[in-house]
């Protein structure tokens, strides 16, 4: 792998160097002629949506709706490379895994269905009939309960309903997904506290608020699109406040790429207006403190018969305000600033923008969800925004940040391992069967049955499974005692390399790629980080003659699976897109109502949220104020030699998918392998910069998990955390290190110490 010197990058986001990150990316992945006219049509109607992140596609588009990451996202997709069964012929897998992550993908687009053969220890062509014909055997021949059907956030929503509809005939509630990694945490806290899994706000709240709260969510790098309304909003006098241990660049400031004279002039527009770097996992002692200051703000305004908080709304629409006050006030500055890194003047100061602001948005992402108490996380900046109404008024609301560009809509259409979420009794209507109601598995449990050996296949519908999950190499020993693995892909990853003792790599259409079927060309669709839909029409040449439709490949197993019945027209639905889209609004009336005709609506159709019309389905009734139990949501005690890693993704990368190794906007070029550290703490641990080091995990379950070869690098952190990428460093993360109530592994504050010498090479 390259190991270049690091350099240091003090350019805001945006700009120039955006620019050459695209170019950089043209060169490398050769795409096919047209592709520039293809990305013209990107995120527009009647075009295709951006396989990248899920910000919106706005009816008052850009001239070019897309950014840097989503023209990389295009590009990885249309490569001209190939990985064909004459490669698979020259390597084996045992070679194969010495690769890196970017040296599988970068093969290019897997071109045939292929099996695995153990003499040979390599992937063969196989049919598809044959593929089908195996899997479906084995599938009969296993308790549904054993197999495991896991999607990754890209499927559309027509996949995704055929998917869970499959899952559920054979018998099983087991559908995990990319989300359980992810926003686990928002669907759990935000249906708890507000009666909405997903976020209140919509792309025109961005119009009208004063103030914008940002807890540790990386605009620059994982949703550039975002950073157009932001300049907007601060245009406009629109304050912004963020809380993230690492000093983002896409945070700080911007040069707008689409903007002639800011490219020009170099005139860059600062974003956040108060920048509050706390301590990984610090952030329920921070918004603590925001609440605090507003409460003393409170009853001053008080003294003088005026009043700060607002309430009317705390009286009609929510629930446990006096526990919650009561806590605020028992928690003494002390503790908030222990827990947060962050001293009692920077908090008031950025709680006074709160008591200021008329309307005010929460955003966040990872840094909240992916922690051991990332319930409380996210219930406390609810508290924040309930305090003055900031949840179902214009200009306001909660807004997570959601990642792949159909993770929330694959919920929305029954991917769940949750009975109660999905409407059983439709599907059991609509196809005359009886779905199961046991409690399916999420991510982390069908890790624990790997390991146990009571799962027995696994079906991943895109994604990097064993890559992404944590306690990856325990993982992927039991993996290779599995009875099936099925892969449907566009490239080659490492999960693909450690099969089960049947298994098959299933290649699949690109969403840029014309999906032609027995009724013509078909449309697909999403949901997007504000629950409105798109349609999308991929119109470049399919990678490959043998390559088949997500949906074709669902139900090409499903009908090997499954005994005849006259209500499961696989051939029918593969043949017309439009079909599945009449049964998905069959089964959800009221969100796709008149499906079919609304799917090009220019910004998409927005399908509703009760909580941003202040109607609260929780068990209250009314939106509710929560008590944290914890102040700090890392889940363990500080002690001398452990740190908090941070697993951060680079501008560089997308998941799992390493597109090459320039984190631009950190300053960090030609390698991956480092360890963040900074210089105080380096002082203090008598480390040298570029020394090589190790990380173990500092899990108290006595477990060893290691990783070696990275390098020191100073970096502007707050003490006692460090940084790192993932998915490098997954092997560090214990699989029981999650958040308490969804989950979902707590990647953000994982407890290590750092190996040097003789201890660091071992
Ligand atoms: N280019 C690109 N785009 C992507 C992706 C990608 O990998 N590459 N991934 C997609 C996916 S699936 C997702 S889920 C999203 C993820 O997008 P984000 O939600 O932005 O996720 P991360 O980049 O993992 O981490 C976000 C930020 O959390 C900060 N952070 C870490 N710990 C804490 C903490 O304790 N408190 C606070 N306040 N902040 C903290 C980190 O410094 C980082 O800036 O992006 C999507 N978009
Ligand atoms: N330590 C740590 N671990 C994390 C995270 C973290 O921040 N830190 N983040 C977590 C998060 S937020 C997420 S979402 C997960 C991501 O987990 P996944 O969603 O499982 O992983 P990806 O890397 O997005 O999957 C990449 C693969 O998807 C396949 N693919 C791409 N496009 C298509 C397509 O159109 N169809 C099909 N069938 N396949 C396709 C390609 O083969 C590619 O190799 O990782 C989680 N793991
Ligand atoms: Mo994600």
């Amino acid at each position: 792998m390259a190991d270049r010197d690091t350099v240091h990058y003090d350019g805001p986001a945006g700009g120039w160097g955006s620019l050459r990150g695209i170019t950089r990316i043209f060169g490398k992945e050769l795409p096919a002629p047209g592709v520039l006219d293809t990305l013209a049509h990107q995120n527009k109607p009647g075009g295709f949506m951006c396989t990248s992140c899920a910000w919106t596609k706005p009816a008052h588009h850009n001239p070019l709706e897309f950014c840097e990451n989503g023209a990389k996202a295009t590009l990885w997709e249309l490569t001209t490379r190939r990985c064909t069964p004459d490669f698979f012929a020259g390597h084996t897998l045992c070679e194969l895994k010495g690769w890196s992550d970017h040296d599988l993908e970068q093969q290019g687009r897997l071109t045939h269905p292929l099996r695995y053969d153990r003499e040979t220890d390599r992937y063969l062509p196989c049919s598809w009939e044959e593929a089908f014909a195996a899997i479906g055997d084995n599938l009969k021949r296993l308790d549904p309960q054993s197999a495991v059907f896991y999607t990754s956030g890209r499927a559309s929503l027509e996949t995704a309903y055929l998917y869970q509809l499959f899952a559920r005939l054979y018998g099983t509630n087991n559908l995990p997904d990319s989300s359980n990694m992810c926003h686990e945490t928002t669907s759990i806290s935000l249906k708890k506290v507000i009666g909405a899994s997903v976020g209140t706000s919509v792309f025109e709240d961005f119009s009208a608020c004063d103030a914008i709260f940002f807890f540790g969510q990386n605009t620059g790098s994982n949703s550039p699109r975002f950073l157009h309304p932001l300049q907007e909003a601060v245009k406009r006098g629109c304050r912004i406040v963020a809380f993230n241990p690492v000093v983002e660049k896409g945070l700080v400031a911007m040069i707008n790429p689409q903007s002639p004279t800011e490219m020009l002039t170099g005139h860059e527009t600062p974003i956040s207006s108060h920048y509050l770097q706390v301590k990984a996992g610090g952030d329920i002692a921070a918004i603590m403190g925001l609440c605090k200051h507003v409460l003393d703000r409170e009853d001053e305004a008080r003294a003088r018969g005026e009043s700060v908080l607002d309430h009317d709304f705390i009286a009609r629409h929510t629930h446990d305000f006096e526990a919650f006050t009561d806590k605020i006030r028992a928690t003494s500055w002390e503790e908030i600033e222990d827990n947060s890194g962050l001293t009692r003047d920077a908090l008031r100061e950025a709680g006074e923008v709160y008591v200021e602001a008329e309307r005010v948005i929460g955003i966040y992402g990872m840094g909240l969800t992916q922690q051991v108490h990332g319930f409380d996380n996210v219930a406390m900046l609810v508290n924040l925004l309930l305090m003055k109404g900031n949840i179902g008024r214009d200009g306001t609301g909660i807004s997570p940040v959601r990642g792949h560009s159909n993770v929330q809509g694959q919920r929305t259409v029954g991917i769940s391992e949750k009975p109660e979420l999905v409407p059983m009794d439709k599907l059991a209507r609509l196809f005359g069967f009886s779905p199961p109601m046991e409690k399916g598995l999420n991510t982390v449990e069908t890790c624990e049955g790997v390991l146990a050996g009571t799962v027995k296949a696994f079906i991943g519908l895109g994604g990097n499974f064993l890559r992404a999950i944590p306690e990856q190499e325990a993982v992927a020993e039991a993996w290779q005692r599995l009875e099936l693995t099925v892969q449907i892909a566009t490239k080659l990853n490492r999960s693909h390399l450690v099969p089960g003792r049947a298994a098959y790599l299933l290649p699949c259409l690109g969403r840029s790629e014309e999906d032609r079927q027995a009724g013509g060309p078909q449309t697909v669709t999403m949901e997007d980080t504000f629950s409105c839909i798109h349609g999308s029409v991929g119109r470049r040449k399919p990678a490959s003659e043998h390559l088949l439709s997500e949906p074709a490949i669902v139900a090409g197993i499903a009908k090997a699976v499954l005994a005849p019945n006259p209500k499961l027209r696989w051939d029918d639905w593969v043949g017309d897109y439009g079909k599945v889209r009449d049964l998905i609004e069959a089964t959800y009336p009221q969100e796709f109502r008149g499906f079919n005709e609304r799917l090009f609506t220019p910004g998409g159709f927005y399908r509703g949220n009760s909580a941003r019309e202040r109607i609260w389905k929780t068990a209250s009734g009314k939106a509710e104020f929560t008590v944290p139990k914890e102040l700090s949501a890392t889940g363990f005690e500080d002690r001398p030699g452990r740190y908090r890693l941070i697993t951060l993704r680079s501008n560089d990368q997308f998941n799992t998918t390493i597109y090459g190794y320039s984190d631009r906007l950190r300053g960090i070029e030609g390698t991956r392998d480092v360890l963040l550290i900074n210089p105080d703490d380096m002082a203090r641990a008598g480390l040298a910069e570029g020394q090589v080091v190790a990380l173990a995990s500092d899990a108290d379950d006595g477990r060893e998990r290691r990783v070696g070869g990275l390098k020191v690098l100073p970096f502007d952190l707050p003490d006692g955390c460090l940084g790192g990428y993932y998915p490098e460093l997954n092997p560090l993360i214990p699989l029981s290190h999650h958040d308490v109530q969804s989950k979902t592994p707590a990647a953000k504050a994982v407890p290590v110490r750092i190996l040097t010498g003789a201890a660091a090479s071992g």
